[in-house]
């Protein structure tokens, strides 16, 4: 009898590759996001029904989390892994100019959303001695220009994820922290709103991690003994690396 993992945000880059390696390894999906179409074309691919299960509902949104997760059949309801994947940035600027509307969207989704479909998961992934992988980023360890609410949110997740780690820990659940830097997906199109040559500018002679990079490592984490815990992994390309601390030399007096 195949385990079942979700894997929420499937529709696009890291989790859409997540869903196909954990499902080419024998494990039946639960696929979330909010573009139907997306989902139906992952679940055909995968071989619907049998395979993929498509929840479309919007994180944000508590009672269609819950309403999605009471919709399950009986064989994808025995969750045994949860890829809190699902998330975005918006925007690139400075503090000062953002808009709070952006801010409160990326709190809504990267903070209260993981929460609460992981606080519903909770019971079925103690039942099952399961495992969370919570999608944080190199934004969760390092701070940079223009990072200010994403790097907050990212920062969060990592720390939650620890944080459950101790309570969980007496009942054989683990919880994994995976913080990646530059990585090549829709994600820099839904932070710029569209801008496509930001898109080609950011990644242009940086061979970035793949979605395909984070699939794999997940793949290896859920493959794991039961005795291994990974409690948090980033991951770069070779290309990315650190810079020297900014001066910002024309301060105020
Ligand atoms: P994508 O934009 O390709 O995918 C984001 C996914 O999140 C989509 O499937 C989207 O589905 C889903 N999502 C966003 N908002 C909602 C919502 N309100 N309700 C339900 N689903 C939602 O980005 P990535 O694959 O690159 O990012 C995945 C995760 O990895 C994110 O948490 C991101 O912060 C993190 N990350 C990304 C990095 C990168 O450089 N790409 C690096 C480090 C971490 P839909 O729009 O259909 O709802
Ligand atoms: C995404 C990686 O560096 O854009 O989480 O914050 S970064």
């Amino acid at each position: 009898m195949p385990k079942t993992a979700i894997v929420t945000g499937a529709t696009s880059g890291f989790g859409d590759a997540i869903a196909r390696r954990l499902a080419a390894d024998g494990w039946r999906i639960v696929a979330t996001g909010r573009r139907r179409d997306r989902l139906d074309a992952l679940a055909d691919t995968l071989g619907k029904p049998d395979i993929v299960h498509p929840l479309c509902f919007d994180i944000r949104d508590e009672a269609a989390t819950r309403a999605a997760l009471q919709s399950l059949p009986e064989e994808f309801q025995d969750i045994a892994v949860l890829v809190n994947n699902a998330g975005l940035a918006l925007g690139t600027g400075p503090a000062q100019d953002c808009d709070l509307e952006q801010w409160r969207a990326m709190i809504d989704t990267n903070i209260t959303g993981l929460v609460t479909i992981t606080r519903l998961l909770l019971d079925r992934l103690i039942a099952r001695r399961g495992l969370i992988v919570n999608l944080a980023s190199i934004a969760s360890n390092w701070p940079y220009p223009g990072g200010n609410v994403y790097g907050g949110t990212k920062a969060f997740v990592k720390q939650f994820s620890l944080d459950l780690r101790c309570d969980l820990a007496a009942h054989g659940v683990r919880v994994t922290s995976i913080e990646p830097g530059l990585s090549e997906s829709e994600f820099t199109l839904v932070r710029t709103g569209g801008d496509t040559a930001a898109y080609d500018a950011l990644y242009a002679g940086a061979n970035p991690l793949q979605p395909e990079d984070i699939a794999e490592t997940v793949r290896w984490v859920v493959s794991l003994p039961p005795h291994v815990a990974i409690n948090s992994l980033e991951i770069m390309p070779v290309s990315q690396s650190w810079s020297p601390f900014r001066i910002q030399r024309d301060t105020p007096a």
